[in-house]
């Protein structure tokens, strides 16, 4: 028998769609837990003079890329990818967006330690510091001698403290609304532990909670969407502030202790005079993992800065097959 299947009589239905590269290459790892995808070749690169103007281009022209690069069969839906680009401010090394299972963000903490770990792992990167740009601003990343990264974020602040949501089941929430790169509602719920076997309980909770965000017409600023619910919890750990569970936009939890969500989270905690300049914050995981965090003041306000450590999982080089029902990702 003939392992050839590629018969003259065959020829394969031509279907119009989107253009899909031969092949990308990517670089796996996690950050505390969380993984990130980044993508080292292969991608167009998207047009734009500003990293918000690139994104948007990703959206409009490349979203099929995202889908398949993150979805499975290729991925799966707690992955965040990242694609590199050529900076757009002088002094910045790269341009990166991050994007997930629904979409795009705005800054992603763990993401960006992830890159830098990446880049070090390809020996496109030693030890310093590097300025990277993103869609809503430009940040700093140092890679420690001992592999740790210490990211410097853009400005977190608290828009508005002890906002009340009626959310059904759970009744009169009280929670803060804070940006930390993204926008989040950070609240705690006594009597819902955040432990790995109450993730049901934890994922129905938050999904509520941002369901009744949105019905109620609850926003960060200028009608900014809250896409993250973070809920914060007594500390596990013994070297631990806090232990959060925080769900992304996509509908998963993060499996660190999210790095804009740990920056939103100071910023409130410095608004209430409970976290002053320069202290410390160790923020821990629903899954154990920890964050070192601390604030310092910068011209645009509280400056963040988040350290944490990524590990490189693997690298893969992804196939598009034209006769693959899956080629774009099995989309929900
Ligand atoms: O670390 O900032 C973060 C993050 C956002 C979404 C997932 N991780």
């Amino acid at each position: 028998m003939s392992l050839s299947t590629r018969g003259a009589e065959a020829a394969p239905l031509q279907v119009t769609g989107p253009a899909f590269p031969a092949a990308i290459r990517v670089v796996d790892s996690h950050t505390e837990g969380e993984p990130t995808r980044v993508v080292v070749d292969g991608w167009p690169q998207p047009a734009g003079r500003t990293m918000a103007e690139r994104r948007e281009r990703l959206r409009r022209e490349f979203d099929h890329l995202r889908a398949s690069v993150v979805l499975e069969p290729r991925g799966h839906a707690a992955i965040v990818g990242a694609l590199l680009t050529p900076p757009v401010e002088p002094g910045s090394a790269a341009g990166v967006v991050f994007f997930n299972n629904v979409g795009y963000l705005g800054m992603c903490g763990h993401g960006l330690i992830g890159v830098v770990t990446t880049l070090h792992y390809l020996g496109r990167l030693g030890p310093g510091v590097v300025r990277i740009d993103t869609p809503v601003g430009t940040v700093g990343a140092e890679l420690g001698a001992d592999g740790a990264v210490t990211i410097e974020n853009v400005p977190a602040y608290c828009h508005a403290l002890d906002v009340a949501v009626e959310v059904p089941g759970l009744g009169r929430v009280v929670g803060d609304v804070a940006w930390g790169g993204n926008w989040f509602f950070i609240t705690h719920l006594p009597g819902l532990s955040v432990e790995l076997p109450n993730l049901d309980a934890l994922y129905r909770a938050t999904r509520a909670i941002l369901a009744a965000l949105r019905e109620q017409g609850i926003t960060g600023k200028d009608g900014a969407e809250i896409d993250h619910v973070e809920l914060s919890a007594p500390p596990r750990r013994a070297d631990a502030d806090c232990r959060n569970f925080v769900l992304c936009p996509g509908g998963e939890y993060d499996r660190s202790p999210c790095g804009t969500g740990t920056s939103a989270k100071m910023a409130t905690l410095h608004a209430r005079g409970e976290l002053a300049l320069g202290a410390p914050w160790r923020q821990e995981s629903i899954t154990g993992s920890l964050f070192h965090g601390w604030l310092t003041a910068g011209p645009a306000g509280l400056v963040p800065h988040i350290r944490g450590r990524a590990f490189v999982t693997g690298e893969a080089t992804l196939r598009f097959d034209p006769a693959d029902p899956f080629q774009g990702g099995l989309v929900p």
